[in-house]
């Protein structure tokens, strides 16, 4: 059944000449992304078994013993997308400023920057809960031809040219939109390839799973408080069924398969929440709007937030279109 289904570079092929910037860059770009997360998956899945065996023995190109997964993937993501000189900047969770990708002429010739999470929820490892890459491209804003500035990155997420994340979970997927919908990508690994497994993913605009970190709730604005006692009432559909993973790709993408809404509230500890707004947030309110729901940070759309800083924080309410209306009447 797998060998029926189209191959994620066959679909690319397919699908280039629907995105109107697209000179092959896009498709090039999300190729190494594709070939990133073979890598990462291979490190993720036998995590465990450093414990169990020992270091995994693997010496890299410094020469030093194997890291910290987060700091692989970060590598990786990094190393995949300089060495195609397909992008003139990278930022990351993991690195405190953006990266120029310098080069030849040609890279800084290169139109997009990638903001990402190499390895979004890494402390689950040691408990063997799915992990993910989250990955968000703009087009640059400064002129081609000369090194990326921090405006290139500070973006509104309705600039996005592209998003998705790749989960490292019972199955190893890929799922991203370029604005013409979600598509979700399952990999094969006795072969290395990803099949389209999910064609034009769609988010019910109801559900009846509520995902957020209980252990705050004393810390949650009185209208969050007040929706989570909406979630719990016995009445109509409810009581909602309560669903947290503490990984937001894996939480997300539930919702996103069977509906529901996730909520990262601002807290006395975190003031303006704890997600990040240009590589957690953004990539995923596009996949999500893109597949019929919305995002919010509870006053306005997460795309049409100003980003101020590369690392800045922001309340994020995401999934099902009726149920964030519903947390909005609550909050806003
Ligand atoms: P908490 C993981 O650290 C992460 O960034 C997201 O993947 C996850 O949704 C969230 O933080 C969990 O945070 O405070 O509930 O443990």
């Amino acid at each position: 059944m797998a060998f029926q289904n189209q191959t994620l570079g066959e679909f690319i092929i397919e699908n280039q000449s629907a995105f109107s910037f697209s000179t092959g860059e896009l498709s090039r770009l999300i190729n190494s992304i594709r070939l990133a997360a073979k890598v990462v998956n291979h490190e993720v899945n036998k995590a465990g078994l450093v414990d169990i065996i020992g270091s995994s023995g693997n010496i890299n190109v410094q020469g030093e013993s194997q890291q910290k997964l987060d700091v692989f993937a970060n590598e990786i993501f990094i190393k995949t997308l300089t060495h195609r000189e397909i992008v003139c900047g990278i930022a990351s969770e993991e690195c405190d400023d953006f990266l120029r990708v310098e080069g030849n002429t040609e890279s800084s010739n290169n139109h997009y920057v990638v903001l990402m999470d190499p390895l979004d929820g890494s402390s689950n490892i040691d408990v063997n809960v799915s992990v993910g890459t989250i990955f968000s491209i703009y087009r640059r804003v400064s002129s081609a031809g000369t090194p990326v500035v921090l405006e290139d990155f500070l973006q509104p997420g309705n600039r996005q040219v592209a998003a998705g994340y790749v989960i490292y979970g019972t199955s190893t997927m890929l799922v991203y939109t370029t604005g013409h919908g979600v598509n979700g990508f399952t990999l094969n690994p006795a072969i290395g390839t990803f099949y389209l497994s999910h064609p034009n993913i769609r988010i019910p605009e109801n559900g009846q799973i509520y995902s957020v970190n209980e252990g705050n709730y004393i810390h949650f604005p009185q209208g969050v408080k007040n929706y989570i006692k909406y979630c719990q009432e016995e009445k109509e559909n409810r009581p909602y069924t309560s669903r947290y993973i503490g990984s937001l790709v894996s939480d997300i993408h539930r919702n996103m398969i069977k509906g529901g809404i996730y909520l990262y509230p601002q807290t006395s500890a975190s003031p303006n929440g704890k997600l990040r707004l240009l590589y957690e947030c953004n990539p995923m309110a596009f996949v999500v709007e893109q597949a019929g729901g919305e995002a919010s940070d509870g006053g306005q759309r997460i795309l049409d937030i100003i980003p101020g800083e590369l690392h800045q924080r922001t309340p994020f309410y995401c999934g099902s279109k009726n149920m964030v209306a519903k947390l909005l009447e609550y909050v806003a």
